[in-house]
């Protein structure tokens, strides 16, 4: 395996920047996507002030994280400032009120792993998934957000491997693969580890930002305007990007030790973390950390049967961009 890991980049790789461009040009939502998004927000904000007065509501997920392709669905957080309340009613509650006012197909989840109300707004079209004071998923947005302001190539990276994992049928939890967030959490490691570097890491630097949250302090540098230009020495551009990507997942990452941190800006072993074992349902076939909730491994949604075609679904997408004269069609092709 790490033989490979060392094989040589195909030599017309600079040819392969322009169709990769194109296709993260084409996944670009419209503004006037984004006009809807805000017009839908505006409407629930109405409807939840009249029963909760001192609630507020955020986006957070892909339509707030830069990592959002055309048409996703939203997600909003309903942050009510008081520990007394019950979940599952808050919801029901929520339902009832969106229900009232011709929202369709409302729907309250309270038994899911996040308890939320689904609904769909027929002006808008647009489909969104409320849940209740989930303000980790908050400010994990905004972390994911602002690594997005530092190089557009983050952006670039993530779009291509986003609509790939969704193409191959990768991109789903409940079936043992991975969720959109730890996809992005890849594309930042591995951003992280090019040399020189094209992030770097916004925990290990100066904290500009601090918020504590369910008892977790979350901060970080976040003035990352300061970083623009960060990466501009290395000269890498797309193409070779999502080749050495694929590689690196395929041959590259040691999977039996390592654990990848973007809150370190490396990877730390499995031993430190002891997530050498399988406890419960959490088996650490493939280890992600998460960034603030450091116990919690976003891989541990995958099992023996799961990680297994995740790595062909790697190694298909490293030969495919080693070798196929027109990679783009076969590597986004339907499973
Ligand atoms: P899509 O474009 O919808 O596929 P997304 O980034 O919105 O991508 P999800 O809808 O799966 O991803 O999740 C919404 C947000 O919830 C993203 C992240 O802020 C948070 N989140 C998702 N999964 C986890 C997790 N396992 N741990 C912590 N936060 C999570
Ligand atoms: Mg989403």
């Amino acid at each position: 395996r790490n033989l490979k890991w060392q094989i040589e980049c195909r030599a017309d790789i600079g040819r392969l920047n322009a169709p990769f461009l194109a296709i993260y040009e084409s996944l670009i939502p419209a503004e006037e996507e984004k006009a809807k998004q805000k017009k839908l927000l505006t409407l629930l904000e109405k409807l939840v002030c009249k029963e909760w007065p001192d609630a507020r509501l955020y986006l957070y997920g892909s339509c707030a994280n830069s990592f959002g392709v055309s048409k996703s669905d939203i997600d909003v957080c309903l942050a009510i400032n008081d520990s007394e309340i019950n979940k599952s009613e808050v919801l029901l509650k929520l339902a009832d009120i969106l229900q009232s006012d011709n929202l369709q197909n409302v729907q309250a989840l309270t038994r899911a792993r996040v308890p939320i109300v689904k609904l769909m707004d027929p002006v808008t079209g647009i489909s969104c998934d409320i849940c209740i004071n989930n303000l980790l998923a908050v400010v994990n947005t905004k972390l994911l957000r602002d690594y997005a302001q530092i190089d557009v190539r983050l952006q670039q990276l993530a779009f291509i491997v986003k609509h790939w994992a969704k193409s191959r049928g990768v991109n789903v939890t409940y079936q043992g693969t991975l969720s959109s967030y730890a996809y992005v959490l890849m594309c930042i490691h591995f951003l992280q580890q090019r040399r020189p570097a094209i992030l770097p890491c916004l925990q290990g630097m100066e904290k500009t930002y601090s918020v504590t949250v369910d008892d977790i302090e979350c901060a970080y540098f976040d003035q990352v305007d300061k970083l623009h230009g960060f990466g501009s020495r290395n000269k890498e551009s797309i193409g070779r990007l999502v080749w050495a990507f694929f590689n690196y997942w395929a041959y590259g990452h040691d999977y039996a030790s390592n654990v990848i941190s973007v809150r370190t800006g490396s990877t730390i072993s499995k031993q430190e973390k002891d997530w050498t074992r399988r406890i419960g349902n959490d088996r650490h076939l493939i280890c992600i950390e998460d960034p603030f909730e450091v116990t919690h491994d976003l891989g541990r949604v995958v099992d023996k049967f799961s990680i297994k075609v995740l790595r062909e679904e790697f190694e298909r997408a490293a030969e495919i961009m080693q070798h196929d004269p027109n990679p783009c069609v076969k590597l986004f092709e339907p499973y």
